[in-house]
């Protein structure tokens, strides 16, 4: 019972380690993401073809009374129920948690709301509502700008990891237990959660300024966590700095990480012994950190003589951790994605070949294998007879209801 993104995420993460996954969908009309955002006529989204892969598609509307019927077959034989609709909407289908553990009290009943109980409890939520809500777009961005979201789905697809999280641990406690149990996850907690390195700096600045942040030691701090450009934040000063021919292209950069430890190593590569002399300033990590943006500076000068990956390529043996920023065609196109698994190309009958995201998880005597999202409604009456044991005139009767 999930649609857009983060209830699709979880269901997927699952499929791909070996559940059989039945996506119920509404007769005729299906997952919204079906038609949205579609690059050819008639055919199902990429959005949606690769957020529902390894999955069965049947459709059933519960809200019918034959509908009804069928949906409580489903929750007796299944050992769990995922959705994510707006607040109430499985309830109003006449499926509250009550009814369902009636029905099956071994079921794992897991839902994805925007937020948990509280004010905001019955409101509708998309990615960036969360990323907004949940503290990321407060701490992202310019340090003048506006707040700004990110384009990684940590709302959406964040929160789906954190609910396959949950239904395989209830899975887990049900091995023991015997009993099923709600699992609940809010979007906001999950954006929160993964800005738990914000809330430690927003407690740390209670005790002077954040000495990390590009803020200091001439900008001024708030009563808040400030947004912090580039700067890691964390106990090792990063920065992004430009490489060769970033006047074209607008991904010539590289993240640098000037750690303690392989500092030395940095400061020869870049020509810069000096530094490392100990009557010098910025000998010490303590006495680089106000001047971080001049550090940073005397770097960039070095890596814009080169390409992202000659620098990657000279400062990982030093240990120095850096990243190029690799574009979307870049992590296409890269073999060694390919090769694990991570970056996959899948057939579909109607679009053709396409790449997609494979599992991120790797388990070394469970490979997954990515196949292609089901069409609408593919398997309907395997669905009905083979789960269901309904008749092939039951099923008749309960498509000429609309039922499925
Ligand atoms: N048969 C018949 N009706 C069905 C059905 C089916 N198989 N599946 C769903 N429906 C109905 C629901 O019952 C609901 O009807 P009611 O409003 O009458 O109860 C209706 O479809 C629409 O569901 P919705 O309100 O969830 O859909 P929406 O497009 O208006 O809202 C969203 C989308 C994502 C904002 C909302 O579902 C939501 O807030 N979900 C929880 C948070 C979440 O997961 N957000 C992430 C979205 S992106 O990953």
């Amino acid at each position: 019972m999930t649609h857009v993104q983060s209830g699709p995420t979880c269901t997927q993460l699952l499929a791909w380690f070996g559940a059989d996954v039945i996506k119920v969908e509404r007769p005729g009309v299906g997952d919204a993401t079906r038609g949205q955002l579609r690059d050819i006529p008639d055919v199902d989204s990429l959005y949606f073809t690769m957020l529902n892969h390894n999955k069965r598609s049947v459709t059933l509307n519960p809200k019918t009374e034959k509908g009804k019927a069928i949906f409580t077959k489903l929750i007796e034989e299944c050992d769990v129920m995922v959705e994510n609709f707006a607040p109430g909407a499985i309830d109003r289908m006449g499926f509250p948690w009550e009814r369902i553990q009636e029905i099956n009290p071994r079921m794992i009943y897991a839902s994805v709301k925007g937020f948990g109980p509280g004010p905001y409890e019955d409101c509708k939520v998309y990615e960036n509502v969360a990323q907004c809500t949940g503290g990321a777009a407060s701490t992202t961005g310019e340090l003048d700008g506006f707040p700004m979201v990110t384009g990684a789905q940590i709302g959406d697809s964040g929160t789906g990891l954190n609910l396959a999280l949950g239904i395989v641990t209830a899975l887990f406690h049900r091995e023991k237990s015997g009993r099923g149990q709600r699992v609940t996850c809010a979007m906001q907690d999950g954006v929160l959660n993964l800005c738990r390195v914000k809330l430690r700096d927003q407690q740390r600045l209670a005790h002077g300024p954040l000495k990390e942040y590009p803020q200091y030691p001439n900008g001024s701090f708030g009563a808040a966590v400030p947004r912090a450009g580039n700067a890691s934040g964390g106990g090792q000063p990063g920065w992004i700095v430009r490489c060769k021919g970033w006047e074209e292209d607008p991904d010539s950069y590289i993240y640098v990480i000037t750690q303690a430890a392989a500092f030395a190593g940095l400061a020869k590569a870049i020509g810069h012994e000096e530094w490392l002399d100990e009557t010098h300033e910025w000998s010490t990590p303590e006495g680089r950190l106000p001047h971080l943006d001049q550090v940073f500076a005397e770097i960039e000068k070095w890596t814009m003589t080169k390409n992202k990956f000659d620098v990657m390529e000279i400062l990982n043996p030093l240990n120095v951790p850096c990243g190029p920023i690799l574009s979307m065609k870049e992590l296409a196109e890269e073999p060694s994605l390919r090769a694990t698994g991570t970056v996959v190309e899948v057939d579909h009958p109607e679009r053709g070949p396409y790449l997609t995201v494979g599992n991120p998880v790797k388990l070394s005597d469970s490979p997954s294998e990515v196949t292609r999202s089901p069409l609408l409604g593919e398997h309907t009456d395997e669905i009905l007879s083979g789960v269901c044991g309904m008749s092939a005139d039951e099923i008749e009767a309960a498509k000429a209801e609309g039922a499925v």
